[in-house]
């Protein structure tokens, strides 16, 4: 597990994504889960978030249960809204509303569960 995890973080530091300004990185678990907001930036209101899901040897991953957890750690409160998590096929989700429904710093966590192995990626967001 711990190899693995290594493993990861190269991969990750040697592709262009990971050093783009995206707010977007990788979390621990065997799954590996990216997301980002339509359109490229958050802003304040509804949200849709675009999700993949692959297994650890990067192929797409249908069928997996996806949600979304928009917190505001600050502040001590989540969204105003649950986000429904649509599976697009070929490990492709859509999210929608992901609600920020202020103004701050938003964690939004991403968590992909299949069988018995998980992932999740962690958005931070300042609006
Ligand atoms: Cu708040």
């Amino acid at each position: 597990m711990k190899r693995w995890m290594l493993l990861l973080t190269m991969v990750c530091a040697l592709s262009v994504g990971c050093m783009a300004a995206e707010p977007e990185t990788l979390a621990a678990g065997a799954l590996q889960v990216t997301a980002s907001f339509d359109g490229g930036d958050a802003k304040i209101g509804q949200n849709i978030l675009h999700i993949t899901v692959s297994d650890r040897d990067g192929a797409k991953l249908p069928g997996a249960v996806v949600t979304v957890d928009p917190q505001m750690p600050t502040h001590g409160h989540g969204s105003s809204e649950t986000p429904v998590v649509k599976d697009g096929g070929q490990g492709a989700y859509t999210a929608s509303p992901v609600t920020l429904q202020m103004q701050g710093h938003w964690k939004i966590t991403v968590t992909a569960t299949h069988d018995t192995e998980t992932g999740a990626t962690v958005l931070d967001v300042t609006l």
